[in-house]
């Protein structure tokens, strides 16, 4: 018996309908409104195997509308992933349950990444077709060749990221990305038309994507849309017709279907509007049969794309999983420590942005997998090498991306260029400008993606740009984002060890702040141990008397060495505490950190251009952090370091007030 393409979609409906009103919470609307388009492109055109989820060629289908979780979920149970059962449908929202209230990345689930913040799966998209590109190019058409299906909405399509991604995405002439846009003209407040007056035609066509409209819940229009999608050489979205809470008979087409539970009586009335007989959660036999049978499709694809890879390309095989296994890591330490070896005996004083610069320089010519970039401040961020090659719509032969002014667009971009596999994306722009990065960089913690930020510029360090540019803040609300490790340091030694971690953390992402202004090399010894990994390590003691410890990080190290120094002449000895990292350092046993921190035996002075927020625990009530309370000054730097009393002569003043105690 054949099953009508309705009857697949109403299994959707109704596991979504079930599945919000017994959690009592969730959103409806939108998975019955897209069930049509989800089923036509599950049916004929999505390749995807539920028994092996991270296949590298399978299609990426991403639901940027994240709210609409469970049609993700419908569909994964459906099509036989194992990671979603019948049982986890029906604990949808509740503790652990991996049908959280909105879909959370897991490798090797078939969820491909977090969604709920509106625009974030578009970006991520974004950043996968990038990905899609970098493979095709590296390994050929014939072993890469799939496409990145997206679901947006309205909220997606109004977000401001939405216009960073896809202006890039036209620019770079992604031509496998094929957007499905769920235009119900609802959104939470009621009518878009309250807020958006936009010609998407134009809005789209202005990109240079090529842009379809279709009724979305017509099959044929659906199936023929994407068939001419598949075939452009622009990035694609099809508007999608559609009608929200579609088969409720009071509630669909309606504001009210978008976020609530429809309500006992109303199920029953879009059951019997749908003819859907069955109890909750209970697919008919033939149903669930027929969804199954789409599901089994992707494995005989798959098992012939292993084939001739096995029997024709053996040598790109072998290269693919290199990649994928991220293989050239494995010469990363002795690399790094060879670099440590060359500049302690040369202890060049230079700005730790210019410092970064020679890292990825050495690192990405055995690292082919490292994709830089920058949102338009290459020259600033020295984020770009001599071994940098630009990424075009012309050539993907490349590891470099001109990101434009686009941060957020950046951030969500690497996001998807991680989640895509076997790549490493590091992306840079001005410290300050971390928070038009933020709701990504986020999310690149929460999903615990190898991601690394490069924020040059960072502290009233960078000087005469003034106030707008300085970054205060930053380094503490970063430093508040679980999962994100921040590091700041203050010498080439430091900044290999800080990019050595970063580039092996498998389920983290990294910030790396950088100097504007040149340093001094202040490494002391020459240690074969990456010391940064403990977050903190005493850099200098001065005897083995002192009662007092100064702690720095980054630029303040060399103001603190000079105090140090100074201290000394008035016989008041110090151990100076570099700490580059205060994750890492938090994650350190109790007795690293007494013996670090000595808080029984010593008084502590902390010195950060930044907010002092996030220092007190480590110097105690009794101690002294310097810092920033108050937004910078526009003045040649060394000025506005007086002027804010980050300064050894205030640490002087302060370990003179501590030791008299
Ligand atoms: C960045 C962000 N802002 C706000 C929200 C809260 N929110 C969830 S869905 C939504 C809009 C719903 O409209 P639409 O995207 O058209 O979805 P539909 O109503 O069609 O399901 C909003 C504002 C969010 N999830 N993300």
């Amino acid at each position: 018996m054949s099953i009508k393409l309705n009857q697949l979609a109403n299994a959707i409906r109704f596991l979504s309908i079930d599945a919000v009103q017994k959690a009592n919470s969730g959103h409806p609307g939108m998975p019955m409104g897209m069930a049509d388009v989800a089923t036509v492109l599950f049916k004929y055109h999505l390749r995807f195997n539920p028994e092996n989820p991270g296949w590298i060629n399978r299609d990426r289908f991403i639901l940027s509308a994240g709210h609409g979780s469970m049609l993700l979920y419908s569909l994964l149970y459906l099509t036989g992933y194992k990671s979603i059962s019948i049982d986890d449908i029906k604990n949808f929202r509740q503790l652990d349950s991996v049908c959280a209230g909105h879909p959370e990345y897991e490798k090797n689930t078939g969820i491909e990444t977090t969604t709920g913040p509106l625009g974030q799966g578009l970006g991520n998209s974004v950043g996968m077709a990038i990905g899609e590109e970098i493979f095709r190019k590296k390994f050929g058409s014939n072993t890469v060749n799939h496409k990145t299906y997206v679901i947006t909405s309205d909220g997606d399509l109004m977000e401001g990221i939405s216009h960073e991604v896809m202006s890039l995405a036209g620019h770079l002439k992604l031509k496998n990305l094929i957007v499905l846009f769920d235009n119900n003209k609802i959104s939470i407040d009621g009518s878009t038309s309250l807020s958006v007056s936009d010609n998407f035609k134009k809005r789209f066509e202005g990109y240079g994507w090529s842009f379809q409209e279709i009724n979305g819940h017509n099959e044929k229009q659906i199936s023929k849309a994407i068939k001419k999608a598949s075939r452009s050489n622009k990035p694609n979205i099809i508007s999608c017709k559609t009608v929200i809470g579609f088969g409720s008979p009071n509630k669909s087409g309606k504001a009210s279907s978008h976020g609530a539970p429809l309500g006992d009586e109303e199920v029953q009335l879009v059951r019997k509007k749908l003819k859907w007989r069955n109890q909750p959660f209970k697919i008919p036999k033939e149903i669930l049969e027929a969804w199954r049978e789409i599901g089994k499709k992707g494995k005989s694809v798959e098992n012939s794309w292993k084939e001739s890879l096995d029997k024709k390309n053996p040598k790109i095989k072998t290269e693919l999983e290199k990649m994928i296994n991220h293989s050239g890591l494995e010469n990363l330490e002795k690399v790094i420590k060879k670099e440590k070896v060359k500049h302690f005996s040369s202890k060049p004083a230079m700005a730790t942005r210019q410092c970064s610069s020679s890292v990825i320089e050495v690192v990405s010519q055995f690292l082919p997998e490292l994709i830089g970039g920058s949102a338009d401040l290459s020259g600033s961020n020295n984020t770009k090498t001599k071994n940098s090659k630009i990424i075009s719509s012309k050539n993907f032969n490349g590891n470099y991306i001109h990101y434009g002014v686009r941060e957020h667009g950046m951030a969500a971009i690497m996001n998807g260029l991680t989640l895509y596999g076997g790549l490493i994306p590091y992306g840079g722009t001005f410290l300050i400008f971390s928070d038009y990065c933020k709701p990504s960089i986020r999310l690149s913690a929460l999903m615990g993606l190898r991601v690394i930020y490069i924020f040059s510029h960072d502290s009233i360090g960078l000087g005469e740009d003034g106030p707008t540019h300085q970054p205060i803040e930053q380094l503490a609300g970063l430093r508040a984002i679980p999962n994100l490790n921040v590091f700041r340091p203050a010498d080439i030694n430091e900044t290999l060890e800080c990019w050595e971690i970063a580039l092996k953390s498998k389920n983290n992402p990294s910030a790396i702040a950088l100097s504007r202004q040149k340093l001094p090399y202040i490494n002391k010894n020459l240690s074969e141990k990456n010391k940064c990994s403990l977050g903190a390590y005493e850099l200098n003691i001065t005897s083995h008397d002192y009662k007092l410890i100064l702690i720095a990080s980054g630029s303040e190290v060399e103001i603190a060495l000079e105090a140090q120094k100074r201290l000394k002449a008035e016989n008041i000895d110090t151990k100076l505490v570099s700490m580059p990292c205060h994750e890492l350092f938090d994650k350190q046993d109790k007795d690293y950190q007494n013996k670090i921190l000595e808080k029984d035996s010593c008084s502590r002075i902390s010195i950060e251009a930044g907010s002092i927020k996030g220092w007190t625990k480590y110097v105690g009530s009794n101690g002294v952090t310097i810092g920033l309370e108050t937004f910078g000054k526009s003045a040649p730097y060394k000025e506005i370091y007086n002027h804010f009393d980050l300064t050894s002569d205030k640490i002087i003043e302060f370990a003179r007030k501590l030791i008299r105690k």
